[in-house]
């Protein structure tokens, strides 16, 4: 067995901005940049980076960086009168010096982020607020996030947000990817004006454009690529719904932070609360998690293999 777990926090050489590395002992690691709290480097044990960060990505403020996990918060997408996906995912958060205990007891490969308000953003979204991220690497290689908003406002008035933890997958192709556990759900179609549809299929294909936000989803799905006979499992806590989006050829070349071709190796699928905005008066807290783990799998005639199995039932 490598080393023991570490935490490093460096200047990237190559964009100039501050991260922090984590490592375990086993081989996988994590990185998370204080640009936005955004996670743009998860490697397995076995060496392989399982998100997609777009070779066009620009990691100049204010611009988002194209890829990772990008947390939307305190609005998704253009579900509100703020810029598209809120403003925490193109600020500069800080370390927290003093993170109030975990109720459950947390990886020690972990960083410890937070944002508040500044004067700026009170004039967009007049709240004061603590949001706490801690991000975490388990001995396994699973990356967990948790996010603790507080209301710390002294006027009395509640707030309400919506959030993602927008997250950005490598796959394989695109074509050969299905998304298992959304099912017969409702969801708002952003291609139809946020028209409320269901969906049909036994799981979720990709053939064009997809944008959609599934509702009510339950708190395991899977992200199944076959050509990598990898799957993703994702476990949420606090978060009902899932964003689910690939551009397709069109918007990709549209967009100019993302390759023409850059679609068919990534997919966005993240847990979020958008249906039922979040309230919080003063004093109060919400806590909002996802974990995601990449486990091999062969997935032949409806099956899932045993050993994938056996770790969604442990996650
Ligand atoms: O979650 C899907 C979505 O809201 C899409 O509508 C698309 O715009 C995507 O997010 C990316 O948004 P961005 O602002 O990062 O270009």
């Amino acid at each position: 067995m490598a080393g023991a777990a570490s935490v490093e926090r460096v200047t990237d050489r190559t964009t100039g901005l501050e991260k922090f590395v984590l490592r375990e002992a086993r081989g996988s690691s994590v990185e998370v940049y204080l640009y936005g709290g955004q996670v743009t480097f998860w490697k397995s044990n076995s060496g392989q980076q399982l998100l997609f960060v777009s070779n066009k990505a620009n990691f100049k403020p204010p611009k988002a960086i194209r890829g990772g996990i990008q947390i939307c918060f305190p609005q998704l997408g253009n579900h509100g009168v703020l810029e598209q996906h809120g403003f925490a995912r193109n600020r500069f958060w800080s370390v927290d010096e003093s993170p109030p205990p975990f109720p459950v007891s947390s990886s020690n490969c972990h960083v410890d982020l937070i944002l508040k308000q500044s004067q700026e953003d009170l004039k967009i979204w007049p709240h004061s607020y603590e949001f706490r991220l801690r991000v975490a690497l388990s001995p396994r290689g699973d990356l967990i996030l948790t996010s603790r908003i507080r209301n710390t406002g002294s006027d009395g008035k509640p707030f309400q947000f919506t959030f993602a933890y927008h997250t950005y997958f490598s796959v394989s192709d695109i074509s050969e990817v299905r998304v298992e556990g959304l099912e017969t759900l409702d969801y708002f179609d952003n291609l139809q004006s946020k028209t409320r549809c269901t969906e049909q299929g036994d799981a979720v294909v990709f053939e064009s454009e997809v944008d959609k936000v599934y509702l009510s989803a339950p708190q395991k799905i899977v992200i199944i690529d076959h050509e990598k006979k990898r799957t993703f499992v994702l476990r949420k806590d606090g978060l009902p719904d899932v964003v689910v989006w690939n551009p397709w050829d069109k918007k990709s070349k549209a967009m100019p932070d993302f390759g023409d071709e850059e679609y068919k190796n990534m997919l966005c699928v993240g847990a979020a609360a958008i249906e039922k905005p979040i309230t919080l008066k003063p004093g109060e807290e919400w806590q909002g998690r996802q974990e995601i783990c990449a486990v091999p799998s062969s997935y032949s005639s409806g099956q899932l293999d045993p050993e994938l199995i056996r770790r969604m039932h442990t996650i």
